[in-house]
């Protein structure tokens, strides 16, 4: 019960019933009272810090300069995005990075270098995708694009560059950009979210792709056969009806769950299926900021329920469905990065339902979570404008 006495004390003092997306408010973890000298073990190491109220036992592995995502490559070293426009190459244990290639992004705001995911062929193709914000003529918005790790000719580095697609319209405004990214398990399609840019109805807008998760080939072109291009949808959109998408990610099923951003209350995951209107901002199990009520998902209103939905907010940051060895107990569930929460969110997945379990309280906001090729979760504070740390998490016991 101990987290959930910790959590309780962090949501009544950081009143948590408003998504912190602005907030830059940062407390790093505090270390843990002195833990007795690490038995050595054999795998994984190094060994950390027991997180008092939490299974895990942490290691600072690196910091950054506000990081946003981060994922790995098959040799274990991490591809690392900071919000100022660089993508680091970290080495496997985090004590030496390069950067290799600064993306001219809009930092403002919300905006940045976002999203970094792997091609599904990189081992031959050493495809990295990556998403940022920027702006247009009329405005800003969220760009997916790709890149190829080249070392042939000297240090590593991104080369041939490409801008694979543009949100459409532009906007003027610096939040809910989204720019998440997933591929499909057959690595056929590329799934891409599209915030809806705090303008609430380009989330039901035919005409743009803001507020929707897009289902693209890996060239970023409207994949064939989606499903709303019959009803006047740009051919490109999978869904609607979302607010701010800051996570998608497929299980091994192959179900797509994706998580948003309500506003005051009304967090959500959902299972993605094709052509469903997720409701924003016709209805929100929250309420807007303004305190006016928007109907909550009902039956029968015509709107795809969330699976879990939250409220206080955890405001989530990042998604990551568990399929290691090193927590049994864990495998096939849902971890969520808490941004005002300031906390770890597990959700159990039973085949395309969702039940909320544990919200660890770990003491900064988390942007992104990570599955290491070890098995561990990695976690990204978000470090607002500042340093956030790499966290390694293990089995404390
Ligand atoms: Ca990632
Ligand atoms: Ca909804």
């Amino acid at each position: 019960m101990l987290y959930r006495l910790a959590f309780a004390a962090v949501a009544l003092s950081a009143a948590a019933a408003c998504n912190g997306e602005d907030s830059a408010a940062v407390q790093p973890i505090a270390d843990a009272p002195a833990a007795p000298a690490p038995t050595p073990s054999p795998s994984p190491s190094p060994s950390g810090t027991p997180v008092a109220g939490t299974p895990f036992a942490r290691a600072v592995i690196a910091d950054f300069d506000a990081p946003w995502a981060m994922t790995f490559l098959p040799d274990r070293r991490m591809l690392v995005t900071e919000k100022k426009g660089d993508l680091l190459l970290v080495a496997a244990d985090g004590a030496t990075r390069r950067t290799i290639a600064t993306i001219d992004v809009g930092s403002a705001g919300q905006g940045g270098l976002m999203d970094v995911v792997l091609a599904p062929d990189f081992a031959t193709s050493k495809r990295v995708y990556f998403s940022y914000s920027a702006a247009g003529q009329g405005g800003k918005g969220v760009v997916l694009a790709r890149g190829v790790l080249s070392g042939d000719a000297g240090p590593e580095r991104l080369a041939s560059i490409e801008t694979l697609y543009r949100a459409t319209p532009l906007v003027t405004g610096d939040g809910h950009y989204s720019g998440r990214i997933a591929f499909s398990p057959d690595g056929q399609y590329l799934f891409f979210t599209n915030g809806e840019r705090q303008k609430f109805t380009p989330a039901q807008d035919k005409t743009g792709s803001l507020g929707k998760v897009l289902r693209l080939t890996p060239d970023g072109k409207p994949a064939a056969n989606n499903p709303l291009a019959a009803q006047g949808f740009l051919p490109e959109v999978w869904s609607y009806g979302h607010r701010n998408l800051l996570g998608i990610a497929f299980d091994a099923q192959g179900n797509l769950w994706q998580q948003e951003m309500g506003p005051k209350g009304g967090d959500e995951l959902n299972l993605v299926l094709p052509g469903r209107n997720y409701g924003w901002p016709n209805v929100s199990n929250g309420s807007n900021y303004d305190g006016s009520d928007i109907p909550d998902h009902a039956p029968g209103d015509g709107y795809e329920a969330p699976k879990a939905w939250w409220n206080p907010v955890i405001s989530p940051g990042g998604l990551m469905i568990y399929s290691g060895d090193l927590f049994p107990q864990y495998k096939g569930d849902a971890f969520i990065g808490g941004l005002s929460s300031q906390s770890l969110v597990r959700v159990d997945l039973n085949g395309t339902n969702a039940s909320k379990g544990d919200q660890w309280s770990v003491g900064a906001r988390i942007r992104e979570v990570e599955q290491g090729p070890d098995g561990a979760i990695y976690v990204l504070e978000d470090g607002g404008d500042s340093q956030g740390r790499l966290l390694r998490l293990t089995p404390a016991s």
